[in-house]
């Protein structure tokens, strides 16, 4: 898979499917999440709550699709990532869970191209350093016949000038 990097805003990205960094309401919030659902409208909301009523809340780690609404992408997958809390263990296999679940969702949904934001590192306050090395072991050591490529979308200098060195 080839490894890109952008700096801008995700709801953008002309990929096959981009990420959300959700909380496990489903039900929208800010950052990342907030700009989804403004920019892809109502569409999205509607199928989250379909998701809510047939299977409850969205676990930290796990990942759910729906499609994407106005935006250029063809599928949102909404991934819940970790709220930091010093249990670096723990909080880091949570959040490799949130990348390697979006993979394994967009490999099943023939997905070519996918796009990350920096899960956990606004509100939920991950260490970025961290946040970005977990992220960029998960997609390489993700083995994939069918995603040709993933972007990883920083939106803040910090998280922009922390990939550029780790890639
Ligand atoms: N495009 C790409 N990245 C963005 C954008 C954007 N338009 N806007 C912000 N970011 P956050 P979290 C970056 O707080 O820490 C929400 O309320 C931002 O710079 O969006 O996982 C949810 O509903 C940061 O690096 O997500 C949850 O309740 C990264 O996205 C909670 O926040 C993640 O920041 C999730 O917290």
């Amino acid at each position: 898979m080839k490894i890109e990097l952008i700096k801008g805003d995700i709801t953008k990205i002309q990929a096959d499917a981009i990420v959300n960094a959700a909380n496990s309401s489903l039900l929208g919030g800010g950052g990342v999440d907030g700009a989804i659902h403004r920019a892809g409208g109502k569409q999205i909301l509607d199928e989250c709550i379909e998701i809510r009523n047939q299977q409850g809340k969205c676990k930290t780690g796990e990942a759910v699709v729906t499609t994407a609404g106005n935006l250029p992408a063809k599928y949102v997958i909404h991934t819940v990532g970790p709220v930091w809390n010093g249990d670096e263990e723990k909080g880091s296999k949570l959040l490799a869970n949130c990348y390697n679940n979006s993979l394994k969702l967009a490999e099943s949904l023939e997905v070519k191209t996918i796009a990350f934001p920096n899960i956990s590192t606004g509100v939920y306050r991950f260490p970025k350093e961290l946040a970005g090395k977990i992220a960029i072991d998960e997609v390489k050591n993700f083995k994939s016949e069918v995603i040709e490529k993933v972007i990883f979308v920083c939106f803040d200098d910090e998280n922009e000038e922390i990939y550029k060195k780790l890639l």
